[in-house]
């Protein structure tokens, strides 16, 4: 086996967005583009000499390829071990769980998430720290710095390692070690929860289904909903994963979680429906004919997290994404805890979870965790739901009303337009943002400008600042309308327009969020000419 020492060049287009460096597959495919972003990756890290990391995806469609690419790269630079998924499969929050478990460098996670998947959809990487969780900004500024002036990349010559064999082995003088990727997962999850009492709850008759939309988390959730938890077989939908997601796309929203929502909408539902996405870290939550917006889900588990072993000593405190609603906060407030409004992206709540400010965090894009590891946890919110089913004996709809009638309903919605032209979309961010500064007094569609301004964040913590963060138009009474450009996407731009309106009056609590949110929607179209810029008469996704 010979280590070779490759030529390349600097590739444009690889600087890592919101959760990694998300591209359509061919892109990665492309002569170096995989290995000059691993190499920038083993550089910008400092080097990788004598560390140990853990490898693991979502299983879409390049993953094996790209897992036979990154050990050979690792072997090249010196890496002592590398554990990896059995068959090159790990769920988000399962590596993130690894990596702290076994006290490993970090870890590189293959996923492009929710996105679909296959030669013609999206791939992804993103490197993970130490903690477990998604790197920070400033190592990723690093990464991107090294894609800039990389020369050459170091990769072994020698043949595909067996992942399909749970076996320690060696590639060069690197130790490869593949486990059983669900194991170690399910044993944490049951670590937190009252498995007894949600068996007990099973065995009594209640009936969840859950929708592993042919992604990731499907061995996952059979061992431990139908296995470990008695759930009847069956429970767990399109629980075989596939390297396409069977041509949909992996995200848990009423659009792409159709067959859940048709099953919540039947004559006969079950008592509680959730989904997850393609690697297992976003959740989507249902009742019988409901949808529990994730803002909601987020401050009900931070309301009532208590009822569940782990967190039975109370919260150190929570967080949300700055577009996330408002209503995990008045939770904090009732509850004495602080909560803190950081940007979108994971990676911004890692300090506070590592400081212990914070045990709970949670964001509009479905996702939601806590201090048990750095990532979002998509089985872990199902798992938390069903510990306060089991605790409390209610049913979905008494618990949303309970949490309505004691701290009012924030009505929220999500607006997306895919695949803008990139040019238009900025013309649009650039046009509001000039508007901000003379917004503050202004009423717009019945609705009174309190303020206005361009989201910045202050890590606490380190004392970081994170700029561009998302232009902010907050209304009287509580009302806001957010814009933002994804970081996530692969074509073109995609605008994220977040609208909400908080509610108190005991009889208006039960309306439909689009009708609730009709004249934030407006002021969000009267403020930001959303159609003139984009050309689009409606949203491509509401969520
Ligand atoms: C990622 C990030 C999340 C973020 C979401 C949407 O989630 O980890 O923190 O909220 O993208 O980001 P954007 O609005 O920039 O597209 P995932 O599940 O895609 O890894």
């Amino acid at each position: 086996m010979t280590i070779k020492n490759l030529v390349t060049a600097p590739i444009a287009g690889q600087k890592p967005g919101t959760s990694g460096l998300r591209k359509k597959t061919a892109v990665f495919q492309s002569p170096h583009f995989l290995e000059n972003y691993v190499q920038s990756i083993f550089d910008g890290i400092g080097g990788v000499a004598g560390k140990r990391f853990v490898i693991g995806g979502d299983g879409r469609f390049f993953n094996r390829q790209a897992i036979d690419v990154i050990l050979r790269m690792a072997a090249a630079n010196g890496v002592a071990e590398c554990i990896v998924g059995r068959d090159g499969l790990l769920s988000t929050p399962a590596a993130s769980h690894l990596i702290r478990l076994n006290g490993t460098n970090g870890g590189l996670i293959l996923s492009a998430s929710h996105n679909p998947g296959g030669p013609n959809a999206d791939f992804g990487l993103k490197f993970n720290g130490a903690n477990g969780g998604p790197a920070s900004e400033a190592v990723t500024e690093e990464i991107y710095a090294c894609t800039q002036n990389i020369e050459a990349y170091k990769i072994l010559e020698a043949p595909t390692v067996d992942l399909s064999v749970e076996a320690t082995t060696t590639l060069g003088d690197m130790t490869v070690t593949v486990i059983d990727p669900v194991s170690d997962y399910a044993e944490l999850m049951e670590s937190l929860f009252d498995f007894d009492a949600i068996r007990a709850m099973f065995e009594g008759g209640f009936r969840m289904v859950f929708d592993s939309m042919l992604a990731v988390t499907g061995p996952y959730a059979k061992e431990i909903f139908e296995t470990r938890l008695g759930a009847k077989h069956g429970t767990v939908i399109n629980g075989e994963p596939s390297h396409d997601f069977g041509g949909g796309h992996p995200d848990p929203n009423p659009i792409w979680a159709r067959e859940l929502m048709a099953i919540m909408q039947s004559d006969t539902p079950p008592d509680f429906g959730a989904a997850s996405d393609g690697d297992g870290d976003r959740n989507m939550i249902t009742g019988p004919h409901r949808y529990v917006s994730p803002s909601d889900s987020l401050a009900i588990l931070a309301d009532l997290a208590h009822l569940a072993p782990a967190y039975k000593g109370g919260l150190a405190g929570v967080a949300r994404s700055m577009p996330t609603s408002c209503a995990v906060d008045r939770v904090a407030a009732a509850k004495g805890m602080e909560s803190f409004e950081t940007p979108t992206g994971w990676k911004f709540f890692g300090n506070l979870l590592d400081a212990g400010r914070v045990t709970l965090c949670g964001e509009e894009s479905a996702g939601t965790g806590s201090d048990h590891v750095r990532e979002k946890d998509g089985l872990w919110a199902v798992l938390l739901w069903l510990n306060i089913f089991a605790a409390t004996g209610k049913s979905m709809d008494q618990i949303l009303a309970d949490h309505y009638a004691t701290y009012g309903r924030t009505y929220y919605s999500r607006h997306d337009f895919e695949a803008v032209e990139t040019e238009n979309a900025n013309a649009l961010m650039d046009a509001l943002r000039a508007k901000l500064p003379d917004l503050a007094g202004q009423e717009v569609n019945g609705l009174r400008v309190q303020a206005a301004d361009e989201f910045a964040y202050d890590d606490p913590v380190d004392g970081s600042r994170s700029e561009r963060q998302g232009l902010r138009i907050l209304f009287e009474g509580g009302a806001r309308a957010i814009f933002r450009l994804s970081g996530t996407d692969t074509e073109g731009a995609t605008l994220r327009v977040y609208l909400e309106r908080l509610e108190t009056a005991k009889n208006k609590l039960k309306a439909d969020p689009q009708k609730a949110l009709a004249n934030v929607i407006a002021s969000a179209e009267t403020l930001a000419e959303i159609k003139a810029h984009t050309g689009r008469a409606a949203p491509d996704v509401i969520t």
